[in-house]
């Protein structure tokens, strides 16, 4: 039996069960991919969240990417309650939306114009229409593992929750739009190369997580982002970078600044909100003139812009954009954390491995490397179960899934480190004794 004090989280997730499917607002967060119930969490602060029944949990997963400045930071709370004096919402055009389109502009490489709105799936929704509206063609290639929210078009062979939940092909998704769905293996551009072959002049895009987050964090192999971008070049297909959780993430122009790639869109969110409801997806000049109403691509959106999440959001990118210790202190600290699991799992005689990206990691329970979605699938589950249920027991709070990646903070510090080392030679001790 776990020994966690939830009383208050349990009565709760009582009573959501009978008002929301399955408890929850979004299906990772039941815990159904580790057992058990799913904690109600009442604040956060800094890099601590607390639950209904007042336990403090340092918090690796940051609401999944946006919280990477730590929880109820003073300068976003302060842009948000002096927003909301002016009111919350307009429906028409305000300067924030010009402050932090210029910001996007002059920290992605990729993008020339950008469109908002209020969530990641809208965002690479969006991207791909604009791109089949662009190119005129059809098809779509994604790969297997990954997540680009829950759009039709996405939920084949999906990652994240899907993965977790065991459908990665939802039903609902009618046979007309997954046929214009491929999907290549990560990490292996022959798989990529053959559907080409096979569907000549017909792939409008080629979508891909840069650092794969949604089956466990898989980081591009040398050169499988390089040839990505040429056969987009060679085939005029749109090279769409789903930057939703790496951008502002792994540097302050995402992975196609830190791996050098530069693709023809990408698309954002979690960060670029500041912990607010915000996507985006940007691009070339010549793809974005073609949204409405520039264009003829039709993509709205009531509450896009909105002058709460803006100021959130522009304060979280000057903040990222104007400290260049950032990405490296990030690093270091998530180095600390993976090096201790390294040295205490490899100690114990478990077969594990890490993959890291900057202040992106995972734990996959499998003697060897895990580089695309097979391999992941390929784990021991029941590991992962009893690490995550350890770690939670002794206050951290892992992402509920071996299909999610952790998200450190920046406010991780030498007293939350020495209560993580615990937690980490803990949960060597409980998988040594499996
Ligand atoms: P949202 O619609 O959840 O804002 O973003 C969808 C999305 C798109 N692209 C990537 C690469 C993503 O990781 C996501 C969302 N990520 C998941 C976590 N793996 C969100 C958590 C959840 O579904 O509750």
């Amino acid at each position: 039996m776990r020994k966690l004090n939830n009383t208050r989280s349990k009565s709760l997730f009582n009573h959501a069960l009978e008002l929301m499917p399955g408890g929850v607002n979004s299906p990772v967060r039941a815990f159904r991919s580790v057992g058990g119930d799913p904690l109600f969490i009442a604040r956060a602060d800094g890099p601590y969240m607390y639950d209904a029944d007042g336990n403090a949990y340092i918090d690796l997963i940051n609401s999944w990417g946006p919280m990477i400045l730590g929880h109820n930071h003073p300068k976003i709370r302060k842009a948000v309650i002096e927003a909301a004096e002016d009111s919350l919402s307009f429906g028409a055009p305000g300067e924030k939306e010009v402050l932090i389109a210029e910001k996007i502009i002059k920290m992605v490489p990729s993008v020339e114009k950008v469109r908002m709105v209020n969530s990641g799936t809208e965002a690479t929704m969006s991207a791909i229409r604009v791109a089949r509206g662009y190119t005129g063609r059809k098809k779509i290639i994604k790969f297997e593992g990954c997540y680009h929210g829950h759009g039709d078009s996405f939920l084949i062979s999906a990652g994240s929750g899907a993965a977790t939940m065991g459908v990665p092909d939802s039903p609902g998704v009618t046979p007309g739009t997954a046929q214009d769905t491929l999907n290549a293996i990560y990490n292996d551009i022959d798989s990529v190369v053959a559907l080409f072959e096979a569907n000549p002049g017909d792939i409008a895009a080629v979508i891909v997580e840069p650092v794969a987050g949604n089956m466990g964090c898989i980081p591009p192999i040398e050169g499988f982002l390089e040839g990505l971008r040429q056969l987009c070049i060679d085939h005029d297909s749109v090279l769409i970078f789903d930057e939703v959780m790496t951008g502002f993430r792994l540097a302050r122009g995402g992975a196609q600044e830190l791996y050098g790639v530069i693709p023809d869109m990408t698309t954002l969110g979690k960060i670029i909100g500041g912990g607010m409801p915000v996507g985006a997806y940007g691009g070339k000049k010549e793809i974005m003139e073609k949204v409405a109403p520039a264009g003829s691509v039709y993509q709205a959106g009531t509450l896009s812009g909105n002058p709460v999440s803006m100021s959130a959001g522009l304060t979280m990118l000057n903040l990222l954009d104007g400290d260049m210790e950032i990405y490296s202190t990030l690093e270091q600290i998530t180095n600390n954390i993976t090096g201790k699991i390294e040295s205490e799992f490899g100690e114990s005689g478990i077969e594990f491995t890490i993959n890291q990206v900057g202040s992106m990691f995972s734990v996959f329970f499998r003697k060897d490397p895990v580089k695309n979605f097979a391999d992941a699938v390929d784990s021991r589950k029941e590991l992962f179960t009893e690490y995550f249920w350890t770690m939670l027991e002794n206050g951290i709070y892992l992402p509920p899934s071996p299909f999610e990646s952790a998200f450190v903070s920046i406010t991780i510090g030498d007293k939350e480190m020495e209560r993580l080392s615990t937690g980490i030679e803990l949960s060597a001790k409980a998988l040594k004794n499996r």
